[in-house]
């Protein structure tokens, strides 16, 4: 008997600058009805769902930016998408910036039951960007500015996903980068990895040339590999579009076992794409080629978690001289 779930990435278009969370929250319900009108039993939101991508701004005293953060949740300006999940039955995934009673600053991400108990919580852990003011810069990205490293670590937890029960695990933009946060959580059988994004459709950094097409391949590449290499499946979805002159991609995707896209965005707007997944694809995968308890060689990898940085390789001589 197939474990059906139906799962959903609710795109965000643009947040600009000027633009407060009742703005956001209102096209947020809009998609979560229209979720509910398709069938959805769950809806994946952005990274940073409810404001601009504010790391892109630079404020020297950063209390500037306290504004831009929760300091609840859920709060006034979210306690609607926790009554729409109640109303509709529907769970959801938020990204948001938290700000915690001791003044901590963490890029965090949520999954909250259709009952509105928050499940799940994650605070992003690759950081991506730099800390202060970088002039070579087209645009800043000063996530290591605003937020801490995570302390929750990559955690996965079996939990009600519509009418089955699944291995839920959160992860938040760079983080699909990084191999070793897909296989941490692909070493708890996490079926269903939630992830949201707002990357930039050109390169920033101005340190050398990236095809444009690039942006978005690397994204997928990332994605599609994880779900491949863990046996699971992937919701990762964008906020996109311009926001005050500084252009997102979208291309949010629905990835199972495989690796394959089942559902793309082809906006950049709010946009609502749904796929049937059936939980139990993750089994082949898990008790076959990536079989972790079969096939990992774990003494063999020590450097992943030994180092931090890379180093150079020793130089090879040959042993006779040349003559
Ligand atoms: N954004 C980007 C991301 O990882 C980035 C930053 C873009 C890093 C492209 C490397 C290459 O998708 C966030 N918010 O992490």
């Amino acid at each position: 008997m197939p474990r059906l779930v139906t799962l959903a990435a609710a795109q965000l278009g643009p947040i600009q600058k000027s633009e407060g969370r009742e703005v956001a929250v209102e096209r947020m319900l809009r998609l979560m009805e229209r979720a509910h009108r398709r069938g959805a039993e769950v809806v994946v939101f952005p990274e940073l769902a409810l404001t601009t991508f504010f790391p892109r701004w630079n404020e020297e005293d950063i209390a500037a930016a306290d504004h831009w953060f929760e300091t609840a949740m859920p709060s006034n300006a979210t306690a609607p998408l926790f009554a729409a999940a109640r109303k509709y039955g529907i769970g959801f995934h938020l990204g948001y910036a938290e700000k915690t009673p001791e003044g901590r600053r963490f890029n965090t991400a949520i999954y909250v039951h259709p009952s509105g108990e928050i499940v799940l919580k994650y605070r992003k852990i690759h950081l991506p960007g730099h800390r202060d003011f970088d002039p070579i810069r087209r645009v800043q990205h000063l996530e290591k500015r605003y937020f801490e490293v995570g302390d929750l670590g990559f955690r996965v937890v079996r939990a009600p996903l519509g009418r089955e029960r699944a291995n839920i695990g959160l992860m938040i933009c760079n983080d699909r980068r990084w191999p070793e946060a897909w296989r941490v959580m692909g070493l708890q059988q996490v079926e269903v990895v939630m992830v949201g994004y707002n990357t930039p459709s050109l390169n920033m950094d101005n340190r050398g040339f990236e095809a444009h097409h690039l942006r978005v391949e690397h994204s997928h590449l990332s994605i599609r590999a994880g779900c491949y290499q863990n046996a699971c499946f992937a919701v990762a979805t964008a906020k996109a579009g311009t926001e005050d002159g500084h252009e997102l991609f979208g291309h949010s995707i629905i990835v199972n076992p495989q690796g394959e896209i089942m559902a793309q965005a082809t906006s950049w707007d709010d946009e609502l794409i749904t796929a049937d997944c059936d939980l139990d694809m993750c089994a082949l995968g898990r008790s076959t080629i990536f079989d972790f308890a079969a096939h990992r060689r774990p003494e063999a990898y020590g450097r992943i978690t030994a180092q931090v940085g890379s180093e150079p390789p020793p130089e090879w001589t040959p042993a006779q001289p040349a003559e």
